[in-house]
């Protein structure tokens, strides 16, 4: 049996594709979107472009994998305020290329199409946790995309019997996440201390949010139960169900670390919290796989921070 990871070759799809050998049993084709995309060890690596029709199509009629991953996407909310019409191209119209080559095959393989929480958007405290029925509110042109791929998906998955199963993912890290995101972020900053690159200071945005951190892997394992035993049709909130305090995070962070850190406010970095707390309800999720989390923070943070120590190219 084979899987296709569309989308393979950003921070997720390395973990997915180990986690879909592991799981699912099953040979991956994967696919990255650069030319420069190198070959993932142990699986079949073809470049795909999700804006191209006929590619998109013709890769699935050549490959006939019977569980599909889209997590092919433009993933940065800051660019999509710089590029929205770009962000909408892949996301929406990319998203639906996929669905619709999906519903030309002569079979019907189970799909999973990944969201994002922020699809939410604007989250009132009397909606906490969220629950997968909440209003969506998109604050910004990434969420808004990703709610429309949600949409599609849900229409397809009815009107045409298509097995799609979509998720809202919250926050993910792990070692290899890209240093735009805020735990990545400190875990660079605190190892570029310890090796002398930086002064011994933190520079820290707002600290007062609570939000929900799933490491990468545990999040890969709820992929492959959703995509088994997900109900087409149905979108299902994927994290640990606990917020935390970013300030947490951080203090964790700098009891890791050799040095001796300190942390100040950097104005650049400081946005109001208009939502102070952003906590998902994943009862749905466990009923339908039985998935709960299983990797502790404080082993993600070592994680990271040793990543960080051993890329030391990273850190200039
Ligand atoms: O740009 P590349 O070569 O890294 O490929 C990225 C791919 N991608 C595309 N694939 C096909 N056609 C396109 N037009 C296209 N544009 C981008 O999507 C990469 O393999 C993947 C996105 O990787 P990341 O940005 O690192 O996302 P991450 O963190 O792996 O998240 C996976 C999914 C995304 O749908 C997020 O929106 C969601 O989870 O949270």
């Amino acid at each position: 049996m084979k899987a296709l990871i569309i989308g393979a070759s950003g921070f997720v799809g390395p973990y997915l594709t180990e986690a879909v050998k592991r799981d699912l049993k099953c040979d991956v084709v994967a696919t990255g979107h650069s030319s420069e995309c190198a070959p993932f060890p142990g699986c079949e690596t073809r470049k795909l472009d999700i804006m191209d029709n006929a590619a998109v199509f013709s890769l699935l009629q050549d490959e006939h994998p019977y569980y599909i991953f889209h997590l092919a996407a433009q993933s940065s909310v800051s660019r999509s305020w710089k590029d929205p019409a770009f962000t909408v191209n892949v996301n929406i119209k990319g998203a639906l290329s996929v669905l619709d080559a999906i519903r030309a095959l002569e079979y019907k393989p189970k799909v999973l199409m990944v969201g994002s929480g922020e699809e939410y958007g604007h989250i009132k405290p009397e909606d906490i946790p969220i629950k997968e029925g909440q209003f969506l509110r998109p604050g910004n042109i990434y969420a808004a995309t990703k709610a429309g791929q949600n949409m599609m998906s849900s229409v397809y998955a009815n009107a045409y019997g298509m097995h799609l199963v979509m998720t809202r993912s919250f926050n993910h890290m792990g070692p290899g996440q890209s240093p735009v995101f805020v735990v990545s972020d400190f875990c660079r900053q605190a190892v570029r201390i310890e090796k002398g690159f930086q002064e011994p200071v933190i520079y820290v945005g707002n600290l007062d949010a609570k939000r929900d951190f799933t490491d990468v892997r545990d999040m890969v394992s709820a992929y492959t139960a959703l995509i088994q035993f997900g109900v087409p049709g149905e979108t299902y909130n994927v994290g640990t169900g606990k917020a935390v305090p970013i300030k947490e995070i951080l203090t964790r962070i700098i009891e890791k670390s050799s040095a001796d850190i300190k942390v100040e406010v950097d104005e650049k970095k400081l946005r109001p919290v208009d939502i102070p707390v952003i906590e998902p309800d994943i009862s749905k999720l466990y009923k339908a796989t039985g998935w709960k989390p299983v990797i502790e923070l404080d082993r993600t943070l070592e994680n990271m921070l040793e990543y960080y120590r051993s890329h030391e190219e990273l850190l200039r």
